[in-house]
């Protein structure tokens, strides 16, 4: 007995002791990660983004990535920023180092580009195709475009709406990776385009020769976090935050519209001198209309609308959606 009483005493004291210092640790764990976790969930800063060194650079963003919400969250925007457009340049200035394409431009580059260089290929147009995406997005965006752009949607798609539906179809109906496009095409006609991977239309590998005027990222890494696999909804909710006025911009800037055509085909206009020819083309055109106006004696104002319903029974949009389908 006196034994069994020696070792129940001896085996009391070993759990006494083994308790407590379980209640140790216990006690000493839950302090600790509560500050951490605040300060490892803090979003970085765009500014704070820098390419390493090389010819090319991170060019920044006109906003955070916390101002893109409601509509693109600000995980998904820091993530897609900060880690996959910085992966492309910093990929690409590594890829052209001694090689010819060192010191040409980005466009140059498109241009030069052989079937074989993958890599390049891959890289650059990533690059591109990002700093074209975020400069035609803004917190401020959305709505509809005014100005020339707005008149030539409507001459090649019938309506901004059939025009913002036949983009969100195509978009949605993609396969795969790649970017969806709205450019001028080498006659001026405005369309919708999807390239795969990172190409873009400035590649000379893919024979489109257009101008790109508008881009939507269809990589799952763009929408994954927050529209899953819904991306027909994505590509609806990118037209809340398109910057129209930048893409109006780039639309002004095009030499070989339709109107320029037609007042001065026979003449080769060198690019910084297209802006002005273009104007006097809408004088010369409004005199077309305005008999009709003045026969039927109505108020002056409403002429140039009406004067962008005659081609819109032109170009039926819809016929192209099935080449994308
Ligand atoms: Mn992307």
């Amino acid at each position: 007995m006196k034994f069994f009483k020696i070792l129940t005493f001896v085996l009391c004291i070993v759990f006494f002791s083994c308790k407590k210092n379980t209640l140790v640790e216990v006690v000493d764990v839950p302090s600790v990660p509560i500050e951490a976790v605040e300060v490892e969930g803090g979003s970085s800063k765009v500014s704070e983004v820098k390419a390493n060194e090389g010819s090319f650079k991170m060019i920044g963003l006109a906003y955070e990535y916390k101002d893109l919400e409601p509509y693109f969250d600000a995980a998904t925007t820091e993530i897609h920023y900060s880690r996959h457009h910085l992966g492309y340049v910093n990929n690409l200035n590594k890829l052209i180092i001694d090689k010819k394409y060192e010191v040409m431009s980005l466009s140059d580059i498109f241009r030069n580009l052989n079937a074989s260089d993958t890599d390049i290929r891959n890289n650059a147009g990533g690059y591109y195709n990002h700093n074209f995406f975020w400069e035609n997005i803004s917190p401020k965006g959305g709505a509809e475009p005014e100005g020339d752009i707005m008149g030539a949607i409507i001459r090649d798609f019938g309506s901004f709406d059939a025009f913002r539906s036949q983009f969100v179809t195509i978009s949605a109906q993609y396969f795969g990776s790649g970017w969806s496009w709205l450019i001028s095409d080498k006659t001026g006609k405005l369309r919708i385009i999807t390239t795969p991977n990172n190409d873009n239309p400035l590649m000379r590998t893919l024979n489109i020769n257009g101008i790109p005027l508008l881009n939507l990222d269809l990589w799952e890494h763009a929408y994954y976090l927050k529209f899953q696999n819904k991306r027909r909804e994505y590509a609806n909710t990118f037209f809340s935050i398109i910057n129209w006025k930048n893409v109006s911009k780039k639309y002004d800037e095009i030499p070989n519209k339709i109107e320029i055509k037609v007042i001065d085909s026979a003449v080769s206009l060198g690019s910084d001198s297209l802006v002005k020819p273009k104007k006097e083309v809408i004088t010369v055109k409004k005199p077309e209309i305005t008999p009709k106006k003045v026969e039927v004696k109505t108020e002056e104002k409403p002429k140039p609308e009406d004067k962008k319903e005659v081609p819109e029974k032109k170009y039926p949009g819809k016929e192209e959606e099935s080449e994308f389908e």
